[in-house]
């Protein structure tokens, strides 16, 4: 049904504005944004400042089945690597009913969190013996019913996965259940295109890492298709990875992408942690996203992505909840600042040319970079956006008497996701008044999968 939503103030593309109509048409896209208007009879009104919805653009649903407990000093080195270990354990034994309850729950969280879209790094396609299930999308399909049954929107990125290092080097036992040779991925992405072309959903391409797939098969993938399907990569997220990259092509992983691959603005590069300056250039030249994961890259002990130079030279960001330690905008955005504040010894690092105010900047930064990375017509209040929203709440007493940017830095530097009060995605509310009407049973569900998975 065709909406009108009333905002006491809402984040419009050119500034906050006050007393906002919001149109909706029946598909949950909008039609027309009034400002300074009155609340026609029958409009729905919102109880404080409204902001487009935030896209998660990195995630490994699966991982939430961890998530906190491997923070258990086993090993005196223990690393992302030891960490990778403990994930293939969990990998090893889940099945497609277990990942379907953890995703929902996960979606949930993250749709109370503030996300309306996540991108979802899919690369657990196969049975525990690494065989393709019957139908081999199989697991695609669970993490698409899990988000269709939770009201978030998804890119489903379905993983290329062939090889266990660099140079095509046989992937390890631990990754069986990851792998398919170039054509199969490509009759995957050829099923799921039908499954994907609906509201809400966008399908796109996804190499794992430089370490798993060779320069043919990344050719032969961006071959197949001249649409434009976002493509996402994990890159040069631990020094290991660098290392490992330069003993094998004596380029770094971000200037061996640059040196051998076209890489545009369908590009989504995540971590890309370990880039020096001339790799900084080339992404930020590229139009590509760097896709960062601030709450992760921290518990892996990934190190800094150099953030600073990167927006100064105008790169463009988005943000990802990845292993999913932490479900919430707020800790995204403030740590991908912070991280930059304790490095340079310095207050208020992220700005843009036409905002000085640093919440303010993150939060539209990730809204477009975000968009871009996912494919969809989102992270705008505006005619020909999905209607994607989040409602803060109009009565925290840290919201009263403050207006335009200064929300956003109250909420991302001082508040937490209780600021949270509605979601819509798609035109439809699927948290109100801090709750998704399915939280209750899909964590008992959750509970239970994770019970018998772990
Ligand atoms: C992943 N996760 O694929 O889940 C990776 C670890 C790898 C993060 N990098 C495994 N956060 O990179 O090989
Ligand atoms: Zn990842």
């Amino acid at each position: 049904m065709p909406k009108a939503l009333f905002a006491p103030q809402a984040l419009l593309p050119d500034g906050w504005a006050e007393q906002v109509l919001i149109e909706t048409d029946a598909r949950g896209m909008i039609t027309r944004v009034t400002r300074g208007a009155e609340a026609p009879a029958g409009a729905e009104h919102c109880h404080g400042p409204v902001l487009p919805g935030m896209p998660n653009l990195h995630s490994h649903a699966f991982q939430r089945a961890m998530a906190g407990l491997a923070e258990v000093a086993l090993n005196p080195e223990d690393s992302f690597w030891t960490w990778r270990d403990l994930m293939y354990r969990l990998v090893g034994r889940l099945t497609p009913d277990q990942v379907q309850a953890i995703a929902r729950y996960l979606y949930i969280d993250m749709l109370k969190g503030g996300y309306t879209a996540v991108a979802e790094f899919h690369y657990l396609h196969h049975d525990q013996n690494g065989r393709p299930y019957a139908d081999p999308s199989e697991m695609s399909q669970r993490v698409l019913a899990a988000a269709e049954g939770t009201g978030i929107a998804i890119t489903l990125l379905p993983v290329m996965y062939a090889h266990g290092g660099f140079g095509g080097k046989d992937p390890s036992d631990g990754q069986r259940r990851f792998i398919h040779t170039t054509d199969q991925y490509l009759k995957l992405q050829e099923k799921l295109a039908a499954f994907c072309a609906k509201p809400g959903r966008r399908l796109g391409f996804c190499f794992h890492s430089l370490r798993a797939v060779t320069l043919d098969e990344i050719k032969a993938v961006m071959a197949s298709t001249d649409d434009d399907r976002p493509v996402h990569v994990h890159i040069a997220e631990q020094q290991k990875e660098v290392e490992d990259c330069l003993a094998w092509s004596r380029r770094r992983p971000i200037q061996w992408l640059y040196d051998n691959v076209d890489v545009d603005d369908r590009w989504c590069l995540i971590h890309a942690t370990h880039a020096e300056p001339d790799e900084v250039a080339a992404i930020v030249k590229s139009r590509a996203i760097a896709g960062i994961c601030p709450t992760t890259e921290a518990n892996l002990g990934d190190g800094l992505f150099p953030a600073v130079s990167f927006v100064d030279q105008g790169g463009r960001l988005g943000i990802g909840s990845d292993s999913h330690v932490s479900l919430s905008v707020v800790e995204e955005l403030r740590w991908l600042e912070y991280g930059q504040r304790l490095k340079h010894e310095r207050r208020n690092r992220l700005h843009g040319p036409n905002t000085k105010h640093v919440a303010g900047y993150l939060y539209r930064a990730a809204l477009d970079g975000g968009a871009q990375a996912l494919g969809q017509k989102m992270g705008a209040i505006a005619p020909g956006h999905r209607t994607d929203l989040v409602v803060l709440d109009g009565q925290h007493p840290l919201l009263a008497h403050v207006g335009g940017d200064d929300i956003l830095g109250r909420w991302l530097f001082a508040g937490l996701n209780r600021m949270v009060k509605d979601v819509m995605v798609g035109g439809q509310w699927v948290v109100q008044d801090g709750r998704h009407a399915d939280e209750i049973e899909a964590g008992r569900a959750f509970a239970a999968a994770v019970k018998a998975a772990i």
